[in-house]
């Protein structure tokens, strides 16, 4: 298995694909993609815009769908719910289609989407990933964190070395046959030294500030519990996620 790490959608080769491309956007978006097919969710559609997603997500009835914008970490006007995974309860969510659009998650799913298997990983469903990734035993991986508008993000990277970590561990591969760039070195370093306090590093974070200022306390409290969803987001048709 060759695994391949990278920061952002921008960081991210345009000329092939992976075999298995997992997207990573732990404040919030994978997070919430994970929770709402755990709790019931029919599936998962994603939008980079804003007027598509009214337009496709119109045709469902109102009883079977939610409508989910994010811009800024705040929740669009017109819009059932923001971005906040503690938003989707069973009670919200059973049944019904998620069509969500949001700043960067939603890009880096749309960025690696020509892959033959997409997954969405966050913290909270990184044991499920790994599980996934170790029984098919895919011979190209790409982690793609979601970054900022571009910019390196420290939870998605983090979120990475998790994943990475966890492969190193359980196949007993040396570093070097499992790691194919520097990146997949970088990201498990970031995690060894931050995995016991991932909610002190969400506070040094650029968006985990950015939450905090939006009284997202709750949020970056739910998204840094590691491996407690056993669901795993997988693309069935492009931007159409549904639970493994
Ligand atoms: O950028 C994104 O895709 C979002 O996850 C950002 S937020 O956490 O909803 O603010």
């Amino acid at each position: 298995m060759k695994l391949f790490v990278y920061h952002t959608p921008e960081l991210t080769p345009t000329d092939r694909m992976p075999d298995c491309a997992i997207a990573v956007d732990v404040l919030r978006a994978t997070t919430t993609m994970a929770t709402v097919l755990a709790a019931g969710g029919e599936a998962v559609q994603i939008f980079s815009d804003l007027d598509q997603l009214m337009q496709v997500s119109e045709k469902w009835s109102a009883e079977k769908r939610l409508r989910a914008g994010e811009r800024g970490g705040a929740k669009v006007a017109g819009f059932d719910l923001g971005n906040s995974p503690l938003d989707c309860t069973p009670e919200q969510v059973q049944g019904r289609r998620l069509f969500i659009s949001t700043t960067n998650g939603t890009r880096a799913l749309q960025r690696v989407q020509a892959a033959p298997t997409v997954l969405a990983a966050a913290f909270v469903n990184r044991a499920a990933v790994v599980q996934y990734v170790l029984k098919k035993q895919p011979e190209s991986v790409w982690i793609v964190g979601s970054g900022w508008e571009g910019s390196f993000s420290l939870e998605d990277t983090a979120c990475a070395g998790a994943i990475a970590h966890s492969l190193l561990q359980q196949t007993n591969l040396p570093l070097e046959d499992l790691a194919s760039n520097d990146e997949v070195i970088g990201a498990i370093a970031l995690y060894s030294q931050w995995q016991d306090k991932l909610l002190e590093l969400f506070y040094q974070a650029s968006h985990g500030k950015r939450l905090l200022r939006l009284d997202g306390h709750a949020d970056l409290k739910y998204c840094a519990q590691t491996d407690i969803l056993d669901v795993i987001p997988i693309q069935r048709e492009p931007g159409v996620l549904v639970k493994f």
